[in-house]
């Protein structure tokens, strides 16, 4: 259906915390062009996420899990129903926080983003993998505090590459904006082309 409607989605995965809605907050405001971006976003409970994303005027639907761990296609397909597809080419869904539930569920999405911060540790693509083989592309949020954690580019883009050799890595700090510009242009990138090909 989102590829009929020539609508991108990005299914955002990330442990609790790592920046998947400051990331949603600063590419909506700072992505150059005039993409018209929806979002959907999952947690177990509250609407704070959607209220963060409505406050920049954009429309958002919040999904409670209650108790699931992760988003599926019918709670996704559900959530469609308040939003207005034809007025959105491009699509955010933010996935339940954690790095384990997430990965098996196909949301109908084009690309899966995996986000870690460099506060959790370098090792996690190598205790989580599952989650970090499919991504298309995985951010390394919180860069402006590498220097706090002695975080290792080196080690964490080596642990990376062993389960998803495929996978594209950015680093960035949705707080800050350093190295916004990679992720935006790899958006403008999957949004022009796809990054997987139609089945
Ligand atoms: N220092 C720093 N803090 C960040 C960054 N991105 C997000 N945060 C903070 O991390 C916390 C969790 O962010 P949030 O977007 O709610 O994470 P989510 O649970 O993955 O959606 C908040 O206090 C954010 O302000 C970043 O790039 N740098
Ligand atoms: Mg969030």
């Amino acid at each position: 259906m989102f590829m009929g409607r020539g609508i991108t989605v990005l299914n955002l995965m990330s442990s609790p915390g790592s920046g998947k809605t400051a990331l949603i907050e600063r590419t909506l405001a700072d992505l150059p062009g005039d993409r018209r971006i929806g979002v959907i976003v999952g947690d177990l409970a509250t609407e704070n996420d959607a209220r963060r994303i409505r406050d920049q005027g954009v429309h958002a639907i919040q999904i409670s899990t209650g108790t699931a761990c992760h988003l599926d296609a019918h709670m996704v397909h559900h959530a469609l129903e308040e939003l207005d597809l034809a007025s959105i080419d491009l699509l955010f869904i933010e996935n339940v926080g954690n790095l384990v539930c997430p990965a098996s569920f196909d949301l109908g999405e084009e690309a899966r983003v995996v986000i870690i911060a460099v506060t959790e540790g370098e090792d996690k693509p190598l205790k989580y993998p599952v989650i970090f083989h499919d991504a298309d592309l995985v951010i390394v949020n919180k860069i402006d505090l590498a220097e706090a954690v002695a975080y290792s580019h080196e080690e964490v883009v080596a642990n990376i590459r062993q389960v998803a050799p495929a996978a594209e890595v950015i680093e960035l700090s949705a707080l800050t904006g350093t190295g916004m510009d990679a992720w935006f242009r790899w958006l403008e990138r999957s949004a022009a082309k796809g990054v997987r090909a139609p089945p």
